[in-house]
């Protein structure tokens, strides 16, 4: 072992907290999966770790990659890296022994195939009680209906992270509109590019900043429409 080879369990929470930046930066799953364990060891909450270490490390590498320093095979070693230290939090996330919330459907649209924030609002969404069928990336209209179909949801998340696929929302929220089911359904949607104001130009229920703000505001329609049925 060379002298400055480093040891993350030797580093305070700030420094190994640094260093997962780092690691995701320059793709090293098997570091990121020991940094998200000995995080946890230490106590940290799952949903810390999350934000803290993994999230937070992407939106640098987004950072670099918007700025034409990384290119697509780097950071695609970085999301693979994320993805393997989300796979250790997923199963801790759920474990929250949280009441049954409803069901949601959700995938990344057309075109598309950024699939980690997608997944993250699925983990958390699980993490609350919901019940939650993945369609994957790159789905036509088409995978949404029948999914809608074949599940009966409570809603639909919708992910886009491209300012060309984005506009295909509104194909899919039309199409239900045409079907004349539009209504039957929560529609919630959320990407890095997206706002409020899309959000609203689409038809969508809601716009969803984050995960954590995509569980509450499912919460909030859930309850809505609980107190509808007890009032009717
Ligand atoms: C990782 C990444 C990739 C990876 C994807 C790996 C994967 N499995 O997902 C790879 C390398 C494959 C990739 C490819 C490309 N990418 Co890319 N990618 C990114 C990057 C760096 C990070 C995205 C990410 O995972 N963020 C972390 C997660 C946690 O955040 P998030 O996705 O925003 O999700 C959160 C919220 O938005 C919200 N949310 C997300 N979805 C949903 C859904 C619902 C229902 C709700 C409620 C909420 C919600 O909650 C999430 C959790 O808090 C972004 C940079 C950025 N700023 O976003 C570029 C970025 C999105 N990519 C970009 C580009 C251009 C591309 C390519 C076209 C590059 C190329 N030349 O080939 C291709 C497109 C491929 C395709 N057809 O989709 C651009 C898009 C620019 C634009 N204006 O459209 C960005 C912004 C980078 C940049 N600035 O140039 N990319």
């Amino acid at each position: 072992m060379s002298d400055d080879e480093i040891i993350l369990s030797e580093l305070s929470d700030d420094e190994l907290v640094q260093q997962m930046h780092d690691d995701l930066y320059d793709g090293l799953k098997e570091e990121i999966e020991e940094g998200t364990n000995i995080l946890l060891e230490r106590g940290w909450e799952p949903y810390k770790v999350l934000t803290e270490a993994l999230v937070e490390g992407m939106r640098i590498v987004g950072e670099d990659f918007r700025d034409g320093i990384l290119f697509v095979p780097e950071v695609l070693l970085s999301a693979n890296a994320m993805k393997a230290g989300m796979f250790i939090l997923r199963p801790l996330l759920a474990a929250t022994n949280a009441p049954k919330q409803g069901k949601l459907v959700i995938g990344t649209v057309k075109g598309d195939i950024h699939d980690i924030g997608k997944n993250l609002v699925g983990m958390m969404m699980e993490g609350a009680g919901f019940d939650v069928v993945d369609l994957g990336i790159n789905n036509p209209v088409e995978n949404y209906l029948n999914a809608i179909e074949e599940h009966q949801p409570d809603l639909i998340g919708m992910s886009a992270l491209l300012t060309t696929t984005m506009p295909y929302m509104k194909v899919v929220i039309d199409t239900m509109k045409e079907k004349g089911i539009r209504d039957d359904y929560v529609v919630l949607v959320g990407g890095a590019p997206l706002n409020e104001e899309f959000g609203k130009a689409v038809g969508a229920d809601a716009y969803c900043r984050d995960a954590a703000v995509a569980v509450e505001t499912a919460k909030q329609f859930m309850k809505r429409k609980h107190n509808v049925h007890a009032s009717a």
